[in-house]
Formats: C-alpha cells, structure tokens, sequence
C-alpha cells in the first residue's frame, strides 16, 4: 500500500499534479431529495454521512453557500474535551470524544486527533472551588480527570510562568489527559469523502435563501442554484441559523457573534498540551507543523462580518505573555473571527421546530468543534426516527419554554 501511495506521488509530481482524482463529486443539483441538510460544515457533513452510514438514508443533498468547512469548522482552535459540568452535556461530549478516538479510522482520513490533554487553569480561590467540582462531576460519569497545583502545571507545562508574583498567578488547573486538538480542515473533508462515497450530493457554493412550506410542514428550500424539494430539512448553519429560522417564521434564543483566533509563525516544539483560561480568555495550544493556535474572547456585539475587533484580541496577546512571557517575542502570522451562536445556557439546541420535518442542530456557540462526530450522529439519529436521539433530548427548543436549561457558562471555553 506504501509502495502503492509512493508510487502515486511520483507519477503525479510528472505529471505537474495534474489528473488527481476529485476527492468529492460536483453533482448538479437533482429537483428533489428525501433530506436536505443545510450546511457544509463538520456537523453538517458528520449528520449526512451518519445518516447514510447508521441509517441507509442516501437520498442526501449537503448544501453549502459557500465551500466545505469554511465557516467556524475552519476557523476554530480545535480543542476536543468532555469535561462539562451538567450530566446531560458531559454525556453528549464524552460520546463525542469516544467517536474522535476512532475517527480516523471510521472514516479512513487522517483527521490527526492528537490526544495532548487539556488543562483549564485557576486563577482565584474561586476557579479552584470550580475546577473541584467540574472535576468531580466528570469522574462520576466516568469522565478522566485531575485537579492539579501549581508545581504539578509548572511540570506539564515549563514554559508556563507560574510565579506567585504575575497578574493572573496560576493556583492550579483541571487536567483531561485524553483531550486534545484534531485537524479542522480535515474533519470535513473526511467526513465530506466518507459521505460522498454513500451517494450524498454536496453542493457548494448554493446559498439557501428561502424556506418552503405547505400546511405548516416543510417542502424544500429555494437557493441561489433554484428549488429544491425535500422532506425533511436540517439547518446546521452555527452563525447563520437565526437567519434560516427567519426564513421558516420564527426566532431562535440565539445570539451571532465574531469569536477570534489568531496563529503565530512556525516555532520548533516548545508547547505539548493545551492551556486554557477562561478568566483571562486565552488558549493556547501548538499545532503540528509549529504554529501557535491561540483563541480569544468574544466581541460583545452581535454582527455577521467574519473578523472581530482589535480590543479584544489585544486583550487576549496580553494575558497569553503574562503566562508565557517568552512569547512576548514571536510574530503573529494571521488572525481571523467565525460567528459563533450562542444560546442563553451556553448549550446547543438539536431537534424539531414549530414547523414539520425542519429540524435545526445549532448554538454550539464556541465550543461545538468537540462536539462534531457526536453531533452528526445523534442529530442523523434525530432525523431518521423523527424523534430526538435520547443524548439530544435535553436540548430541544422546548426547554427555553419550560425552563429547562442546562446551564454550561462556567465550562464553556470561551466566557459570554
Ligand atoms: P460551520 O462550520 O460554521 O458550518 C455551517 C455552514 O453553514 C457554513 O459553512 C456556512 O457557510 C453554511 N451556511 C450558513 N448559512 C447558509 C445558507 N443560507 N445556505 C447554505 N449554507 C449556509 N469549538 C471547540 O469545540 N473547540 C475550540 O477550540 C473552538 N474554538 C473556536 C474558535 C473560534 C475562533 C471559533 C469561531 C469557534 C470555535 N469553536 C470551538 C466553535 C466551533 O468552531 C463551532 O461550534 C463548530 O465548528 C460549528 O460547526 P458547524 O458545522 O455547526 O458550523
Ligand atoms: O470549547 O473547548 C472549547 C473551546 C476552546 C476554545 C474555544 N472553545
């Protein structure tokens, strides 16, 4: 097979690597699909290929406005964990993570799930008295976990300044040792080949702009390439979902705002587990080929233009060199924003809506990249059997009607 990969490499480097083959089709649109799932993005792609996968459902369009992966599935810091503090998300995200430790080969990709660990630091006496708990809810349902003290983060972490003397002093930090980071980019495109390889049609570059309905229940949606009927919907659209519930009539409890990264030039090794801070917002990890991948908060307005404001990533940079003030030093190369949607628990909403056959998967907010594999999958489930899969029942729309909200503020990456 190596022999094979080698051969293939050298035969295409002569031929100016020209003639690959496609790693997906470009179907044409087709007048009528069983489902339609909007949104080319790793949930959006994760839910397509599950629902062909678990459930033989082929009849699949994936349509995209833009290309897959683009929006916050490409611009995210891609840390994985599942150390939520409420049961009903700690045993969605650990289902998750259990889907990322056989990812690659599920999908036969290399999505470079790299198991480093996670710590999220304390700063106060009162992060502490949070970490214990968290830590403790987590080893109840079986989740790994550790609360570590300073001497014992200074030694996973040299570069980290833990003097009792620094503006924010490091008084300790929850531990997962299975957490991690994973290639955004190739989490869709591995789902994207895997689903495209059941039959699924992903259309790009086809905006939906219109929902239909007949008698209250969906009947297709209108893009920008024409109709296109369906039975059943899924809107997987992170930011933009509160412009497709528009589109069907309603509001979702959502709100769309700019969360920033920014990625450093290439260092050698010097950063081999992930550091977070919710109370400085920052975190901070070193991708594989060197950069420093570091997040910041988010803006504090709504908006929908995919760059944030300098005032908050400024505000990041400064708490990333009072930990590791040896990076006061290195260039930043780019810096981007993504929309995020975030619900007014900080948890996702996945299930029906007002109207039949649409369902929406959504408010992930900052934190749904972890989630993928298991959103996809619980929200396939979802749409097969038309009944929410028992993971996703705690997150109906429903809740926000009955008071049922799971609250995930203090364990969420990013504070909002
Ligand atoms: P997306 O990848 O945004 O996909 C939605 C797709 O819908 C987009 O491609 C969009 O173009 C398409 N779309 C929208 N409207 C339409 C339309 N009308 N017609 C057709 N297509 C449409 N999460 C973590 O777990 N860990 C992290 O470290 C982390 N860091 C983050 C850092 C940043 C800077 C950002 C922005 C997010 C971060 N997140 C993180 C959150 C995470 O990125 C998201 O929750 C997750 O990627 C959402 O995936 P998705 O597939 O639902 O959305
Ligand atoms: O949810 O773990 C997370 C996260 C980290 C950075 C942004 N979100």
């Amino acid at each position: 097979m190596q022999k094979y990969s080698l051969f293939s490499l050298v035969r295409h480097a002569r031929r100016h690597h020209e003639g690959w083959q496609r790693a997906w089709r470009d179907p044409a649109p087709k007048k009528a699909y069983d489902t339609v799932i909007v949104g080319g993005g790793g949930h959006g792609l994760a839910t397509a290929y599950y629902l062909a996968k678990v459930h033989g459902v082929t009849d699949v369009a994936v349509v995209e406005k833009g290309w897959l992966g683009g929006g916050n599935t490409g611009r995210n810091t891609t840390i994985v964990r599942s150390n939520y503090l409420r049961d009903e998300s700690s045993h969605l995200y650990e289902f998750s993570l259990k889907l990322w430790e056989g990812l690659s080969r599920e999908l036969n990709f290399n999505v470079m799930f790299s198991p480093r660990g996670v710590l999220n630091l304390g700063h106060t006496l009162q992060d502490m008295r949070d970490i214990e708990r968290r830590v403790n809810a987590n080893r109840l349902n079986g989740i790994d976990g550790e609360v570590l003290d300073t001497a014992e983060v200074q030694k996973l972490v040299p570069a980290m300044n833990c003097s009792p003397d620094s503006r924010y002093p490091v008084l300790g930090a929850s531990w997962q040792p299975r957490g991690g980071i994973a290639r955004h980019d190739a989490v869709a495109w591995g789902y994207a080949r895997a689903a495209d390889a059941q039959g699924i049609d992903l259309l790009q570059n086809t905006e939906v702009t219109g929902i239909r309905m007949q008698n209250g229940k969906v009947s297709g949606v209108e893009t920008s390439r024409g109709f296109i009927a369906a039975r059943r919907v899924g809107c997987v659209a992170a930011g933009n979902s509160g412009v497709l519930a528009a589109m069907a009539g309603f509001r979702l409890p959502i709100e769309s705002r700019p969360l920033q990264a920014l990625v450093s030039e290439p260092l050698k090794p010097c950063l081999d587990t992930v550091v977070m801070s919710n109370a400085v917002h920052c975190y901070i990890s070193q991708a594989d080929k060197g950069d420093l991948v570091i997040g910041a908060g988010t803006d504090a307005y709504n908006g929908y233009g995919q760059r944030g404001s300098f005032p908050v990533i400024e505000h990041t940079l400064q708490a990333v060199c009072e930990l590791f003030p040896a990076f006061s030093r290195v260039r930043m190369n780019r810096h981007w924003g993504g929309i995020v949607d975030i619900c007014p628990d900080a948890c996702p909403i996945i299930g029906g809506t007002p109207v039949a056959g649409l369902y929406f998967n959504c408010g992930w907010g900052t934190g749904g990249f972890k989630a993928t594999p298991g959103s996809g999958y619980v929200f396939a489930d979802t749409l097969a059997n038309e009944r929410p899969h028992p993971l996703a029942a705690p997150f109906s729309l429903k809740r926000f009607e009955t008071g049922a909200l799971v609250d995930e503020h203090g364990a969420a990456g990013v504070a909002h």
